[in-house]
């Protein structure tokens, strides 16, 4: 204080002083300090770890979360910017608001997560900034069908399998998570039908059994409309066709159209002339053979 007032001044107030005189030097001022502000202060995240999670069918725009930051400086020193880094251009952020934002259209069965940082950054010169980890994970939406592993399932089976007979296992692939992924299976239509149904379709495994016995005579191929459908609400379902093939086995003898039959034959026939024409049914596929057992 001394340095900063003049010799003469000094001198000046040491006469007053002496001349009792200092009492007119008093007069009140206010004085006003300014402290003109430093930017010492970096952002704050709380918290600085954020999880939040969004629906697979977010809408591009639609809001995810804000991160927020707040800094103790004033004016330009606690005016904070936000930036986002990583999230593979699906994500956006507001600059001022901190907004993050869906910016592309997601899809949990391609990538479920994603890992976000968060940067808020002050307006100061020189700036500061801080960062805070944002985890967005997607959330699943039944957006996909069962699919059948092939479009149509073929499979041979002989008439004399007995029922219970395990004829091929369904398999459906549905990607999504939970019950919107778990498939179950059903028959819907058997052609030619038939009460009780010939065949059984577990519902869980898929797999196909036998239900009733065959008979190859009657039915040579049966065909099957399949259903898959996920558990979602809604459920999502997919038909598929099963065609199965009854094949022949040799279980009926053939069967003559008389017991017995009586010819009368003239004597001087011609060797090698036709005297009578057997007839004969096999309900198998097989054609007959004749033998002559015995002669009398
Ligand atoms: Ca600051
Ligand atoms: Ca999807
Ligand atoms: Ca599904
Ligand atoms: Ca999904």
């Amino acid at each position: 204080m001394t340095q900063c007032v003049s010799k003469e001044l000094a001198a000046t107030v040491k006469q007053c002083w002496r001349r009792e005189c200092l009492a007119d030097w008093l007069v009140p001022a206010v004085v006003e300090v300014q402290v003109t502000d430093v930017n010492d202060n970096s952002p704050v995240f709380a918290p600085s770890s954020v999880t939040t999670s969004v629906p697979e069918d977010s809408e591009v725009g639609s809001n995810v979360t804000v991160v927020p930051a707040t800094d103790k400086d004033s004016s330009f020193n606690k005016e904070i910017r936000y930036l986002l880094r990583g999230g593979e251009g699906r994500f956006d952020i507001d600059p001022v608001s901190g907004m993050v934002s869906v910016a592309a259209a997601l899809d949990r069965e391609t990538k479920a997560e994603y890992n976000l940082l968060v940067v808020a950054e002050d307006q100061g010169r020189p700036a500061r900034s801080a960062t805070a980890s944002l985890l967005v994970q997607v959330s699943d939406v039944n957006d996909n069908v069962p699919e059948f592993s092939v479009a149509e399932y073929q499979v041979e089976v002989l008439e004399t399998e007995s029922a219970g007979k395990s004829l091929l296992t369904l398999s459906a692939v549905d990607p999504d998570e939970g019950a919107n992924g778990r498939v179950s299976y059903s028959i819907l239509q058997q052609n030619p039908s038939s009460d009780p149904a010939v065949f059984e379709l577990d519902s869980s495994s898929g797999t196909l059994q036998l239900a009733q016995p065959l008979d190859y005579s009657e039915v040579k191929m049966y065909s099957l409309m399949v259903q898959a459908s996920d558990a979602g609400t809604p459920s999502l379902v997919r038909n598929g066709s099963v065609v199965v093939k009854v094949k022949d086995v040799n279980n009926n003898p053939p069967v003559f159209s008389k017991e017995k039959y009586d010819v009368a034959v003239f004597e001087n026939l011609a060797s090698g002339a036709s005297i009578l024409t057997l007839e004969v049914t096999d309900r198998d596929e097989v054609s007959a053979k004749y033998l002559v057992l015995s002669s009398v």
